[in-house]
């Protein structure tokens, strides 16, 4: 066996010279790889790939969101035909094995730390011949101890130079359930926690400075595993860190003394998915917000009160939104106080229960999967048609992400923290609604 190679298509490409996040994904399976075998990490956010290097010995592994399935699908041909192992993990393959088996030797359901180095022992011993059709993770591994970073890889990634935020994985899973969501699939139904001394290890190994959390919903910590959350915030106070951001749920309001402590380990902001505004739509959200926007604008001023900022996300197209529904957003919204906001089209992602229910009455459209994006329109709206949702869309972005609206959410959140910091926290204020205008340009440009 020649190398492994991990590839992570294109999808954004550089901003300002740098790619927009680390390939966190990439750096965790290449950390299993055995130390003696070569590994290299391609991304093709970076740079573009160099597929005629490969040949017979490389054993290529591919990480796609359903998004970026057509990309991989043509590198995975092209890697077969240069004669090399072509294996395509990550979201899509768990969701949808039958559809990547098409053009890959091998695809991997799950998260592949069982499986991942299995398929590399099958590869050294016998080439592509090797290789089984479906690799499957049957259970959910606990997270102590798995796939630990290593200083190679954290060497030849070098993401301070080439990234602007680096990622970083400190719980997984969500019971939750919301119906538009894939986590229980992803990432499974119960909360598993990584030990807080790996995780100061792993930041400090890294030097990073800032990052951003992969975790699905590090707010439900608050409620589940309080004494987790205090233990872990412990520890990284004493870390000298820029600031981090995670993704989190609404009672996260119900736990002031947490949040503080979060700001004292230099937790900045909250990304809470209020999801909706509209009651109606509560049957859909998992019981993690009920849709009234007055609860909404009573948690977002709790969580302002311990100092802490909140990014918030919204999702439109539900089958109880009417065309006031998309009024009352853009009110909601400009009226309230948020850091940052990301509003995206409900999307019927593979085995999700709203992908269930499109199929069943007919409702899914015809269109590529990269418009799996959350910027397109992919199925049939129930209260209106494609085009009345895609305008909507586009009307509560242009009005979301004009400058003057981010200036106004930037300022805000830079003036959450003394003047001494500003430097500090001058990229974080404004980077977030930066980059969700540039997920909304999406829908413009495939
Ligand atoms: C961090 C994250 C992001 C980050 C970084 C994304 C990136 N490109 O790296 C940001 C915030 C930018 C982002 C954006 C988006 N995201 Co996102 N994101 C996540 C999140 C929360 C964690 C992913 C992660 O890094 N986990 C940590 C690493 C270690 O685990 P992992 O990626 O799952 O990989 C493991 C296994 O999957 C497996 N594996 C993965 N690849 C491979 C490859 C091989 C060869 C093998 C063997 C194994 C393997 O092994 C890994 C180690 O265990 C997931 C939810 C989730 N829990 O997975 C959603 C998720 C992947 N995102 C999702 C979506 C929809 C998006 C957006 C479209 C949302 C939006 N509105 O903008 C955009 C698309 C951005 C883009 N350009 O690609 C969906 C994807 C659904 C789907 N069917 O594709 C997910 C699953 C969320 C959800 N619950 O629905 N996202
Ligand atoms: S709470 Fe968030 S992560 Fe959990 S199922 Fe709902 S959308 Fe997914």
């Amino acid at each position: 066996m020649r190398r492994v190679v991990l590839i992570r298509p294109h999808r954004d490409g550089r901003v300002f010279g740098k790619a927009p996040g680390s390939p966190y994904t990439l750096m965790r399976l290449a950390s299993m790889v055995p130390d003696e075998i070569p590994v290299e990490l391609w991304d093709e956010e970076l740079r573009p790939l160099p597929l005629d290097t490969l040949g017979e010995g490389d054993l290529v592994g591919i990480s796609s969101m359903t998004l970026t399935i057509e990309r991989t699908e043509q590198i995975a041909r092209k890697v077969m035909a240069q004669g090399a192992g072509a294996i395509v993990g990550g979201v899509h393959s768990t969701l949808m094995p039958e559809h990547a088996q098409t053009f890959a030797h091998s695809v991997f359901v799950g998260e592949g730390y069982y499986t991942w180095p299995q398929a590399i022992q099958d590869f050294a011993a016998e080439g592509v011949k090797g290789l089984k059709p479906v690799y499957r993770d049957e259970s959910w591994a606990n997270l102590a101890g798995i796939a630990p970073i290593k200083d190679r890889v954290i060497q030849m990634v070098d993401e301070n130079s080439n990234y602007w935020t680096p990622y970083m994985e400190i719980t997984r899973g969500c019971p939750r359930n919301c119906d538009f969501c894939t986590a229980i699939r992803v990432s499974g139904r119960r909360m598993r926690l990584r030990p807080i001394d790996e995780v100061v290890d792993e930041i400090q190994r890294r030097g990073i400075k800032r990052f951003f959390l992969t975790d699905d919903n590090f707010g439900l910590n608050f409620s589940t595993d309080p004494d987790y959350c205090s233990d872990l915030f412990d520890a990284l106070m004493k870390l000298d860190l820029k600031g981090w951001t995670c993704q989190s749920e609404m009672s996260i309001a119900k736990f002031p003394e947490l949040l503080e402590m979060g700001k004292a380990a230099h937790l900045d902001k909250h990304f809470v998915g209020f999801e909706s505004v509209n009651p109606d739509n509560r049957s859909s959200l998992g019981g993690k917000s009920k849709g009234v926007a007055m609860q909404t604008t009573e948690a977002i001023k709790k969580i302002h009160e311990t100092g802490m900022g909140v990014v918030g996300l919204f999702v439109m197209g539900f089958d109880h939104d009417t065309k006031e529904t998309f009024q009352a957003m853009w009110d909601f919204i400009r009226t309230s106080e948020l850091d940052g906001v990301s509003c995206t089209v409900l999307t019927p992602y593979p085995q999700t229960p709203f992908h269930d229910l499109c199929v069943a009455e007919n409702r899914l459209l015809d269109v590529p999967w990269s418009h799996y994006d959350t910027a397109h329109v992919t199925f049939v709206p129930k209260n209106f048609t494609v085009d009345e949702l895609r305008d909507a869309y586009d009307w509560l972005c242009r009005k979301l992400y004009s400058p003057s609206q981010i200036a106004l959410r930037g300022l805000r959140s830079l003036r959450r923290y003394p003047i001494s910091m500003a430097g500090k926290k001058l990229f974080g204020s404004f980077s977030t609604d930066y980059g969700y205008r540039r997920a909304y340009g999406w829908r413009h440009t495939t």
